[in-house]
C-alpha cells in the first residue's frame, strides 16, 4: 500500500528532472496519482538539457529522451536509457568506417528519435515544440518541458589519462568514455549564462502547488537546470513548497555519478551535504537556498538534526526505488513533508 491514509494530490506538481533517477521517481508520482484517484492532478517535468550533444550531425537529448521513453514504456529497463529491443547496426557500421566517437551508445531505434528531432530543429521548430511533437507518440502522461530552447552543454575539465594534459570534454565523454573515472577539476554548463528559460518553465515553477527535486544528480542535472537564468529565483519565489529527495544514501550515490560530481565541486557526499548545498529557502538561513524540505533514507536518520539546523525540514524514509509502489511511498512522504 502506498499511502497510509487516502489523500488527494494537489492539482499541479512540477518536477525538475535529469535522466534515469528522475524518470524513475516520476513513475512513482504517476503511480500515486493513480492509486489515490487524483484525476485532477497535472504533472509538469522540467528536464535538464545540459547532457545534450550533437553526434554525427544529429541532436541527442539524453534526459528528455530518458523521461519520455521511461514514462512512455519505451525505455530499456536494465540500461535505464535508450530503447527496448534495441539493435546497434548503425553504430557498428559507423565504427567500421572509423567514424568517431565510437564510445557513445547510439541505438538504431533511438536514431529515429534523433533524426525526427534534427529534421524539426532544421525546419526551425524550437526544442520545446519538437519535444511536444515527439511526446505525441509516447504519451508520457506529463507535460515535458526542456529547461531551455537554447543550446546548453555541460563540459567537464579533466586530466587526460593518456597525455596527462588538462582539457575540457563534453559531459557524455566524461561519463561514458571515461566512466567518470578520471581526475576532474570543474563542471561548466556552456551556454547557460546566455540562455533563457524555455516556454512555460518559469510559470510551471511559480504557478505550481508543489515543486519536487527528485534524486537526480545535484550537479549536472538539477544544478544545470538551476543555472538557467531566472530558474533559481523562480524556485526561491514560488508559493509552492519546495521538497527535495536525496540521491545520496549512506555516503554514496544510489546510481549514476553524483559522488564524483559532488567531489569536483567540493560538496560533502552525504544526504546532509547535498541538502546544505541546495540550501534553505528561508532567508534567515541562506541567501540563495531553494529547499523547504529534504527527504533522506532511513540509514541517514542521524543527520536529520543537522539538516533541520540548516533551516530545512527533514524526514527519513526508505528511498530505494525498487518498484513503482516503493517510489510512490517516497512521493507520499514528500507530500507529508510539504504538509499537503
Ligand atoms: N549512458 C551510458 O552509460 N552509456 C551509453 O552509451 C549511453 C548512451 C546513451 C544514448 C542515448 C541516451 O538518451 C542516453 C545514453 N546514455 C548512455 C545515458 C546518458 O549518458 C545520460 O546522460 C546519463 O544517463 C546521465 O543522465
Amino acid at each position: 500500500m502506498t499511502s497510509a491514509h487516502p489523500r488527494t494530490l494537489p492539482a499541479r506538481i512540477t518536477v525538475l528532472s535529469g535522466g534515469v533517477g528522475g524518470a524513475r521517481f516520476i513513475q512513482g508520482v504517476l503511480r500515486l496519482v493513480e492509486t489515490t484517484g487524483s484525476t485532477g492532478t497535472e504533472v509538469t517535468v522540467i528536464a535538464n538539457t545540459g547532457d545534450d550533444l550533437w553526434l554525427h550531425g544529429l541532436k541527442v537529448c539524453p534526459d528528455l529522451d530518458t523521461v519520455m521513453y521511461t514514462l512512455g514504456n519505451g525505455i530499456d529497463p536494465e540500461r535505464g536509457w535508450g530503447r527496448t529491443d534495441e539493435t546497434w547496426h548503425a553504430k557498428e557500421d559507423l565504427a567500421a568506417y572509423g567514424v568517431e566517437p565510437t564510445w557513445f551508445g547510439l541505438g538504431d531505434r533511438d536514431l529515429a528519435t534523433h533524426l525526427v528531432r534534427t529534421q524539426m530543429l532544421d525546419a526551425g521548430f524550437p526544442l520545446s515544440a519538437v519535444t511536444e511533437a515527439l511526446c505525441k507518440r509516447w504519451s508520457p502522461g506529463v507535460r515535458l518541458l526542456p529547461m531551455s530552447d537554447d543550446r546548453i552543454e555541460t563540459h567537464v575539465a579533466i586530466e587526460d589519462p593518456e597525455t596527462g594534459e588538462r582539457r575540457a570534454v563534453h559531459f557524455q565523454e566524461y561519463w561514458i568514455r571515461h566512466q567518470a573515472n578520471v581526475p576532474a577539476f570543474s563542471v561548466v554548463p556552456i551556454g547557460a549564462v546566455q540562455a533563457t528559460a524555455g516556454p512555460g518553465v518559469l510559470e510551471a515553477i511559480s504557478e505550481t502547488d508543489l515543486l519536487i527535486l527528485p534524486p537526480s544528480n545535484p550537479v549536472v542535472s538539477v544544478g544545470t537546470i538551476l543555472a538557467v537564468p531566472g530558474i533559481r529565483d523562480a524556485v526561491r519565489a514560488t508559493p509552492a513548497p519546495v521538497i527535495g529527495v536525496s540521491g545520496i544514501v549512506g555516503d554514496d550515490h544510489v546510481r549514476g555519478m553524483a559522488r564524483q560530481l559532488l567531489g569536483i565541486i567540493g560538496v560533502e557526499v552525504s544526504a546532509a551535504g547535498v541538502a546544505e548545498h541546495y540550501g534553505s529557502r528561508s532567508s534567515a538561513h541562506a541567501s540563495s537556498g531553494i529547499l523547504d524540505g529534504w527527504l533522506v533514507d532511513t540509514v541517514d536518520a542521524g543527520s536529520l538534526a543537522r539538516i533541520e539546523a540548516a533551516g530545512i525540514r527533514a524526514s527519513a524514509v526508505p528511498l530505494m526505488m525498487t518498484d513503482h509502489d516503493a517510489t510512490a511511498a517516497m512521493v507520499a512522504a514528500v507530500l507529508d513533508l510539504a504538509g499537503l
